[in-house]
Parts: C-alpha cells; structure tokens; sequence
C-alpha cells in the first residue's frame, strides 16, 4: 500500500545514488524496486499529498482510445504532456518566438525567462485547440503509447491492436501466460516520438475470478509520475477486469532507474512527515460493458479525503 510508496521514497533520498540524467536537473537514483497494491482494499490514489484523479483519467482515456495529439488532454484541460508537444514547435523552422533553448530548465531558475516562456505556452495551447494544421503538425507526440498499445506497426505494414487482442485472451484463454502488452518499440526508440515510453510493457493474470497487472517501468520520477502511474495502472486494471467480467486482483508496479529529482527534496521531506489515510473507492458506471465505451463521467472516486496538493516543477 501507501506505506511501501513512502518507504521507497526515504530508502531513494537516503541510499540513492547522485546521477545526473538527461534534464540536466540531478536525481537521486536506485535500480530495481517494486511496489504491490491490492486492488480489493481500495483505489490506490495517495493521500499524503492530493493526486488530481481527473488528469489520470483523461490521460488514461486517451492512451485507450489510441490518440497521440496533446488536442484531446488540452480539450479535458489536462496539461501534463504540454512541455513534450511545446518542444516540437520551438524547435521547428516555423517557430519565430524568443528562444526557447533549455526552456524547462531555464524557467525553473529565471523568472523574467519564465514569464516569457509561459506566454509562448499559452501561445501554443490556443494554436492547438483552435487550429487543425497546427494541431496535426506539433501536437502529436508520435508513436506514444496510444500509438503502440492500438496500431502497432508491423513489418507487412499492418497494424495490430494489442489492447483488443490482450482483452479477448483475457476472455478467452485465462491462463495463458502471454497476456501482454508492449509500447517499447525499438523501431522506434529514438526518433520517432517525442519520448520513449517509460512504461516498457505489461503482464495481466488471471487466478481466483481476479485479474491481476505487472507494469515494468524502465524509469520512474518517483515524486511527481509514479503516483500517476499507480493510479492510471490501477484504473487500467479495473477497466479490464469489468470488461472481462472478472474482479481487481493486484497491481504490482515493478521499477528500473526509481529516481528523485534533487529539486523535489523538500517536498517529498513534506510528504514524509504525513500520515496515510485509507484509499477511496473506485465507482464504475456498470451500464457500460466496454473499456472502449468508458468516458470521464463513467469513472468516479468516493471517500478521498487526502492531505493537500505539493506543488513541483516538472523535469523537461
Ligand atoms: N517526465 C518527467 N520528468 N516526469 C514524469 O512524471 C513524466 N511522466 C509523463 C511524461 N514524462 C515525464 C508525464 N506525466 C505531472 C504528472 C504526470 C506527468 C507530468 C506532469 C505533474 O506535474 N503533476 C502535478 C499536477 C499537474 C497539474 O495539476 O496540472 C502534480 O502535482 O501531481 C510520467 O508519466
């Protein structure tokens, strides 16, 4: 549960190693961690620090419905993918704005730069709402998960549904032991997307009437992705196992490079010093049958009453 997640947090800022990555921002860093929530005493959304429900679902919805265009999260006001998309446009020939070199790192530590960059973010945010070409031509992220997880490219030039076909196994042939979904694409990997997937591949499994999800992350920022990353993972699970008629097993979040970013210290120190609260519920609209029919009214949490948001930036 909660508890394992702040355990790994002070295990990392206490025995990590100091590794620069490639954000130029500095992380505390272990390899190899794994965390086991089940899914039967609740949804697993932290709640020693307010995790918004909303931008997990939206994000959730548009990885299923296989949409790769930053349109569909602005349209759900979900700004999380913004910086990877805005990235695209600064660094293309039509871009005539100041520049945006560096632009996460610099607006972290440069006010009068920051004032500058969000304008041109909002700039960008209206571009990709109001204006399809524009849309089309920076605001799709490439062969991000929604790409692989439903139109995986094969050699014949076909595509495959992995998410569809995973779902009928599931159905079909519960025990099978290749209920697998995979985003890493190293066709793919690097020029094509915008980042490489950082959730690599996942295992379901079936036992007991329960359907159980192994996610392998190959890199985790501990602090402000891995709590999303539970939470999407869990609700991924539970939208399964309601299609496939089965109930929630287990979701067992397995981690490669578990990294703290060194500018999220005090806040993760702030959340150490809270105590966990029991996990809310998950309702579920029971009159769809699909995880292709779900949409945000379809997904409710009950009894969350969490301590309050930490803010942190996000490393670009
Ligand atoms: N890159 C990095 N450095 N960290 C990540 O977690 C991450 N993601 C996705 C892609 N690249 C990543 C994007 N996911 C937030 C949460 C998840 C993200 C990106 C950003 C975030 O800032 N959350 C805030 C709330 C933001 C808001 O309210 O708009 C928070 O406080 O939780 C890993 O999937």
């Amino acid at each position: 549960g909660e508890q394992a997640y702040l355990e790994m947090c002070q295990e990392v800022l206490e025995n990590g190693t100091k590794k620069g990555d490639r954000t130029g921002t500095g992380t505390y860093s272990s390899f190899g961690k794994q965390l086991r929530f089940d899914l039967s005493e609740g949804f697993p959304l932290l709640t020693t620090k307010r995790v918004p429900f909303r931008l997990i679902a939206s994000e959730l919805l548009w990885f299923i419905q296989g949409d790769t265009n930053i349109r569909y999260l602005l349209q759900h006001n979900n700004n999380i993918w913004n910086e990877w998309a805005f990235k695209q446009w600064v660094e293309s020939d039509e871009y005539d704005g100041p520049d945006m070199t560096d632009f996460g790192i610099r607006s972290q530590q440069d006010e009068e730069f920051n004032a500058i960059y969000q304008e041109q973010m909002e700039r960008f945010k209206q571009l990709i709402l109001d204006d399809d070409r524009f849309a089309e031509a920076f605001g799709d992220l490439g062969s991000v998960y929604g790409k692989q997880w439903r139109a995986w490219k094969t050699s014949q030039g076909e595509t495959l549904d992995q998410l569809q076909e995973v779902i009928e196994t599931i159905k079909n042939n519960p025990d099978s032991r290749r209920h697998i979904v995979t985003a890493w694409n190293p066709e793919d990997v690097p020029s094509n997307m915008a980042l490489p997937p950082c959730h690599t591949m996942f295992q379901f499994y079936v036992a007991d009437g329960k359907l159980s999800c192994q996610l392998y992350q190959r890199s985790g920022d501990i602090f402000l992705g891995v709590p999303f990353n539970i939470a999407s993972y869990a609700l991924l699970t539970y939208l399964v196992a309601h299609t496939c008629g089965l109930k929630p097993g287990e979701f067992i979040h397995t981690l490669g490079d578990a990294h703290i970013y060194t500018n999220h210290t005090e806040q993760v120190k702030t959340q150490l010093a809270r105590e966990p609260k029991a996990f809310p519920t998950l309702k579920l609209n029971q009159e769809k049958t699909s995880i292709f029919d779900f949409e945000m009214e379809d997904m409710k949490i009950e009894g969350y009453d969490p301590h309050p948001g930490i803010k942190a930036p996000v490393a670009v």
